[in-house]
C-alpha cells in the first residue's frame, strides 16, 4: 500500500473528480428538458459545482471500499450526501441565517441571483439527493440497501440531526438562547449541525458493505470522532484562518457571539480536543488492517486542513 499521506490527496482529487462526474451528469440529465428553469438550473450548478473538497463524497467511498464494495456502488450514495451537504450551505449562507457573501471563494448562491431563488436551489438539491437515493435504475444494490440508506440519511439531515443542530445554533446567534451555553451544550449542537452528516458518510460504506454490528459500531464511533474533529478545525480556522485561503469569511464566530468549544474551552484546550478528537477516530479503526488507512489519514488531513 502507497504511503497515505501521498496517495491521500490523490484519491481526494479522484474521488472528488468522480462525484463532480457523476453530480453534472444528474444535474444536466435532469435539467434538459423544458421543465427545470433556467434560473433553477444555475443556481444549483453554481451551488453544487463551484469546488468544495468533497469530504464526505470521499469518506463514503472510502469507506465502502473499506468493506469491498466498489467506487461505482458508493457514488450515487456519496453524490445524494453532497446534494445534502450544498443545500445546506446555500440555507446556511442567506441573510436569515448567516447571511454570507462569501462561499469556496466565489458570491453565495443568494447574493450571486438572489433570496428566493436560493431557498428554491436549496429545496431542488434537498429533494433531489432522496431522488438519487430511492433510484431504482442506479448502482446502489438492493432495494434494502437503498432503503436503509434513505432512512439514516433522512435522520441525519433532518431535525434529529443537521437542521436541528443548525436550529439550536441559531437559538444562540440570534436570540442569546441559553445565556451561557456550556460545554455539553455546544457539542451537542455540533454533533448534530456537523456531526451527522459525517457520521452518515462512513455508515453508508458500513450499510452498503454489509458490515457485522461490531463492524458498524466501529465505523460509528470513527465517524463521530471524525465529526467532533472537523468542527474544531472548523472553528479553529474561523479564528486563525484567512479568508482568502478558507474561501469564507472568517472571524465571525465570536462576532456574532456563536456557540463554540473555543468559546467555552478557550484556545488552549479547544486545541487539546481536537487532537484527542484525532485520536480517538484513530483507536476506533484499531479492529481493521492496513486497509483503513486511508480513514486514518482523513483524520491527519481533517485536524490539519487549511480550508
Ligand atoms: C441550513 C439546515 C441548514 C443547515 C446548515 C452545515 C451547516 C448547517 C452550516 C454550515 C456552517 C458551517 C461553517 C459549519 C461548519 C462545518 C461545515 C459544514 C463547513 C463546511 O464544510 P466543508 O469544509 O465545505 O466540507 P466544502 O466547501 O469543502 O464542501
Amino acid at each position: 500500500m502507497p504511503a497515505p499521506d501521498t496517495s491521500f490527496r490523490d484519491r481526494l482529487v479522484a474521488h472528488a473528480s468522480a462525484t463532480d462526474h457523476y453530480l453534472t451528469e444528474i444535474i444536466s440529465q435532469q435539467s434538459s428538458g423544458e421543465r427545470v428553469p433556467e434560473r433553477l438550473r444555475d443556481a444549483v450548478k453554481h451551488a453544487v459545482l463551484s469546488g468544495g473538497k468533497r469530504l464526505r463524497p470521499f469518506l463514503v467511498i472510502e469507506s465502502a471500499q473499506l468493506f469491498g464494495v466498489s467506487r461505482d456502488r458508493a457514488l450515487p450514495v456519496a453524490a445524494a450526501l453532497e446534494c445534502i451537504h450544498c443545500y445546506s450551505l446555500v440555507h446556511d449562507d442567506l441573510p436569515a441565517m448567516d447571511n454570507d457573501t462569501l462561499r469556496r471563494g466565489q458570491p453565495t448562491v443568494w447574493s450571486a441571483f438572489d433570496e428566493w431563488t436560493a431557498i428554491l436551489a436549496g429545496d431542488a438539491l434537498l429533494t433531489l439527493a432522496f431522488e438519487i437515493l430511492s433510484d431504482p435504475l442506479n448502482k446502489i444494490g438492493s432495494a434494502e440497501h437503498r432503503l436503509a440508506l434513505t432512512q439514516r440519511l433522512a435522520t441525519a439531515s433532518g431535525w434529529l440531526g443537521m437542521v436541528g443542530g443548525q436550529c439550536i445554533d441559531l437559538e444562540a446567534d440570534k436570540l442569546g438562547q441559553p445565556k451561557d451555553p456550556d460545554e455539553a451544550h455546544v457539542r451537542k449542537l455540533q454533533s448534530m449541525k456537523t456531526g451527522a452528516l459525517i457520521c452518515f458518510a462512513v455508515e453508508a460504506g458500513a450499510i452498503l458493505g454489509d458490515a457485522t454490528p461490531d463492524q458498524f459500531a466501529a465505523i460509528s464511533r470513527y465517524g463521530r470522532a471524525l465529526g467532533l474533529a472537523f468542527q474544531i478545525a472548523d472553528d479553529l480556522l474561523d479564528v486563525e484562518g484567512s479568508a482568502d485561503v478558507v474561501g469564507k469569511a472568517t472571524g465571525k464566530d465570536a462576532e456574532a457571539g456563536k456557540a463554540t468549544l473555543i468559546g467555552v474551552l478557550g484556545l488552549n484546550r479547544a486545541r487539546q480536543e481536537l487532537e484527542a478528537a484525532h485520536d480517538d477516530a484513530h483507536r476506533s479503526l484499531a479492529q481493521f488492517g492496513p486497509e483503513a488507512d486511508m480513514l486514518r489519514a482523513t483524520a491527519g488531513f481533517v485536524i490539519k486542513r487549511d480550508r
